[in-house]
């Protein structure tokens, strides 16, 4: 297998031997109205593959990516590997927290010295290699000060902290050119009702994003804001639960126009859901923006990140994705990690490719079964009653129970129509292997 080192740039060729080569992923290619690359806007997260190196609950790192260096030297050689990384894989996007790009020190003011420094290389290394930050975000549940929460902790001035380091990563957002910026819970949430007080805490959160959504329109910073739900991990009950919990959360404090979702399938199945359906629920509620592309195990149970190869869930996302009219300001960031045994330099650009491999076929295969239509046209037949008497008169708004009760009396025959759904998972296997 060739080395890391001797791979310039992974390009798309069907027909190679060899490993680091895109099977399905050709970006310039036209599907379903746009380039690939414009379909798919694949991000590079920072956490995962710049900086973490294998350690686990049970031992320590497998991987150095420490390139010899320490302090800020170390972090200037990772942005440069991540540069390197994003062009030999041709990925146009990054996402980071504020603490993945800088060493952190004792105190706030150090390390957004520290920060600042290496925003301002990320700066220069945008420009020079043509790539854009899809958002960044704040790790505002690392530092033990962060053990209850961060705008939900039961002590103000860790609130107070919290609101400081978003205001960096707005500042950052807006001086990087980020098209978003997200908040991920974190340690919003808790263990035990006896030591908590959830109003209040939910009504902090609320309070916090208020003052974001504040601060964003003040200096004017122009990406989307995104929550990304998660039911559990590391608290026991996450308030961000899932697509559902968020919207119920935000229309509650009135800040529904502001947000929308970065969904993360792996999230989504921790919720017992499937990552469809978190995505199918966003766009339902008019707040699909972003996605977080990995895969759990199922049979493991917690969020093991890792990149995503399920054909099947890669082809129902994109058909979500599609649906919903395509990314505007989200994407697809790789919130998933090389496994501790994968602990080479190679592996990092075979697990990428296995990944982006793996959405372009889903693309590939999401059009095709739009193009096929036999399922949208199911679908649209499945819900006929709807569109005369008196199902029209129902989504018209047009009847009353009165109405409604006399109508029933006189039609009791009612035949419902069979759902059809192993037929409709045959037409998906069709479209994926025939
Ligand atoms: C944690 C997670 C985070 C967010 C960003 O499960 O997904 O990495 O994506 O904070
Ligand atoms: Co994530």
């Amino acid at each position: 297998m060739e080395n890391y080192k001797d791979i310039t740039k992974v390009v798309y060729n069907p027909k190679s031997t060899s490993a680091f080569a895109f099977r399905f992923y050709n970006p310039d290619e036209i599907i379903a109205g746009k380039s690939m690359s414009d379909q798919l806007k694949f991000a590079m997260s920072y956490w995962h593959t710049i900086d973490a190196a294998g350690t686990d609950m049970f031992g320590g790192d497998t991987m150095d990516k420490n390139f010899g260096k320490a302090g800020v030297e170390r972090y200037i050689a990772k942005a440069d590997f991540a540069f390197e990384l994003m062009n030999k894989l041709q990925i146009e996007y990054y996402c980071f927290h504020d603490a993945d790009i800088a060493p952190q020190g004792e105190s706030l003011a150090e390390n957004i010295k520290n920060q600042n420094k290496i925003v301002e290389y990320l700066e220069t290394l945008q420009t020079k290699h043509g790539k854009k930050l899809l958002w960044n975000t704040a790790n505002n549940f690392g530092d033990k000060k962060f053990m209850a929460g961060a705008a939900t902790s039961p002590n103000a001035d860790v609130f107070a902290l919290a609101a400081a380091k978003v205001k960096w990563g707005l500042d950052t957002a807006k001086r990087l050119g980020a098209s978003g910026y997200v908040f991920w819970g974190g340690r919003e949430g808790y263990d035990t009702l006896l030591n908590t007080d959830m109003g209040l805490e939910l009504d902090n959160l609320a309070r916090f994003m208020h003052l974001a959504v504040d601060y964003k329109h003040k200096i004017g910073f122009k990406g989307a804001f995104y929550i990304e739900p998660k039911p559990k991990e590391p608290t026991k009950h996450q308030y961000d639960f899932d697509a559902a919990t968020c919207m119920n959360f935000l229309r509650k404090y009135d800040l529904e126009n502001e947000f929308k979702l970065n969904i993360e399938a792996n999230h989504a199945t921790l919720a017992t859901h499937t990552f469809q359906h978190e995505l199918r629920t966003a766009a339902v509620n008019n707040a699909f923006g972003s996605i977080d592309a990995n895969q759990g195990d199922l049979l493991l149970g917690w969020d093991t990140d890792q990149f995503p190869t399920n054909v099947y869930d890669t082809t129902l996302c994109m058909y979500e994705v599609l649906k919903a009219g395509g990314f505007t300001s989200g994407g697809l960031n790789f919130d998933a990690k090389t496994r501790r045994q994968s602990n080479t330099f190679e592996d990092i650009l075979l697990a990428y490719i296995a990944g982006m491999d793996s959405f372009a076929l889903g693309l590939r295969m999401a059009d095709k079964l739009i193009r096929d239509g036999r399922i949208d046209k199911f679908m649209h037949e499945r819900y006929a009653s709807y569109e005369s008497g008196i199902g029209k008169k129902i989504v018209d708004g047009a009847t009353n129970f009165d109405e409604l009760s006399t109508y029933a009396l006189a039609h009791e025959n009612i035949q419902v129509a069979s759902g059809r759904q192993e037929y409709l998972e045959s037409v998906l296997n069709e479209i994926l292997f025939n």
